[in-house]
């Protein structure tokens, strides 16, 4: 599998050599700089490209475009969409005369990931990412106001928030929305909570099954361009899969992967295989969708998380956690191998070690949340570890 590693671009507080120190040799980035909707132009990828790749000695390359994002109106169906679909064709064909041919992008309205602590400490002081049940209670119910949040949150949990509420401080209500917001790493849109209220009453009549039917249509107006392009579109799930804040989630389980992958069958249409969004639903049994979803899989995302009783996780240790990552791998090395074996080009699939813990040096450094350098770096040596071990054991080819 091919080692990558998520870069923010030339704002990233961890640099590209650190990449290779690291040892991964693809780079998955995006352009953040560029409004939702707008196109991105040749020049601007190979600015990028060209950055990656300044130092030779370093064998970087871009391989995976994370995200190309689409236009909130995408999601919501609003008006005219053809200028919106028009641009978002024109950056898919920008970016393969760049020789870039996978995207991944998510469907997730308002909101990307999202948690409600970005430093929830490890024993011997490790920092990782939190969803705490009772604060998102707190957060929606109490903070948001929603209309009928009550219902969405178990009795016992609306307790605790109603306390966590009556004794927080106003400087950690502030830090709960940071929270919650930070999973839009370089967007535009923050939203405080009066703008967070105007965009959710956006989506007031969109339910599943009329979101279901946007990202039917998204998929109809791209997947074709990607076929005659020779593109690999790849979904994000849903982090976490399920509802929040009242909106819709379609990319969260069996169903929702088999919905997508049915509406327009295509070679070019495809997902993301998160292990970590997957991982924090509590019906999924992720190894199972690994070696049911694999062939529909170009692009693949390695974290683990421990669920709570009451609907929180951490993000635990990559090998650790709820889910086993070995078998997760072993499916994926697989499935590459049968790629190779049908003559597929492509065969190799990139993956990249999602999120880490802040460790050591990394506290303070302002990373990402989610993506410091030694938290990742050991996450891809223990992948890469499995990874290794297993080939070896049963003769599969790795990279
Ligand atoms: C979290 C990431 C997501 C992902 C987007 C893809 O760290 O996995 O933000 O990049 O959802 O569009």
């Amino acid at each position: 599998m091919q080692q990558s590693w998520r870069w923010f671009g030339p704002d990233d507080k961890v640099p590209l050599h650190a990449i290779r120190q690291a040892g991964a040799e693809g780079v998955v980035t995006s352009l953040h700089h560029i409004p939702y909707g707008e196109v991105w132009s040749v020049a601007e990828i190979e600015k990028r490209q060209h950055i990656i790749a300044a130092d030779a000695a370093l064998g970087l390359r871009w391989n995976v475009v994370e995200s190309l994002p689409l236009h909130e109106r995408i999601k919501l169906g609003e008006c005219d969409l053809t200028p919106i679909f028009d641009n978002y064709r024109a950056s898919m064909r920008n970016l393969a005369a760049c020789g870039i041919k996978i995207i991944c992008y998510n469907f997730m309205p308002v909101l990307d990931w999202t948690r409600t602590t970005l430093h929830y400490p490890r024993p011997g002081g490790g920092l990782a990412l939190r969803f705490d049940a009772t604060a998102y209670a707190a957060f929606d119910v109490f903070m948001l106001q929603r209309k009928g949040a009550e219902g969405d949150h178990a009795p016992a949990t609306l307790v605790r928030a109603r306390h966590w509420f009556d004794h927080a401080s106003l400087a950690e209500k502030d830090q709960l929305l940071a929270s919650i917001m930070a999973g839009l790493p370089g967007a535009f849109d923050r939203y405080d909570i009066p703008a967070l209220r105007k965009i959710l009453a956006r989506y007031d009549a969109i339910d599943a099954s009329a979101l279901r039917q946007n990202l039917k249509r998204f998929l109809e107006e791209v997947i074709p361009t990607a076929e005659d392009l020779g593109m690999r579109f790849a979904i994000h799930p849903d982090d976490p899969p399920r509802p929040l804040l009242g909106l819709p989630r379609i990319v969260s389980n069996r169903d929702d992967l088999r919905f997508i992958v049915d509406a327009v069958p295509s070679h070019a249409n495809g997902i993301t295989f998160c292990t970590g969004s997957l991982g924090a639903g509590v019906g999924n049994d992720v190894p199972a969708l690994a070696r049911e979803f694999s062939a529909h899989s170009y692009f693949v995302h390695l974290r683990n998380v421990t669920k709570e009783a009451d609907g929180s996780f951490f993000e635990a240790d990559h090998l650790a956690g709820d889910n086993d990552m070995i078998a997760i791998v072993e499916t994926f090395l697989q499935e590459q191998a049968r790629r190779k074996a049908a003559g597929a080009h492509d065969w190799r699939l990139p993956f990249r070690p999602d999120h880490g813990h802040e460790l050591l040096d990394d506290v303070d450094k302002g990373a990402f949340p989610g993506y410091s350098a030694i938290g990742r770096l050991k996450g891809l040596a223990e992948l890469r570890g499995v990874m290794l071990t297993l080939a070896r054991a049963q003769h599969l080819p790795l990279a």
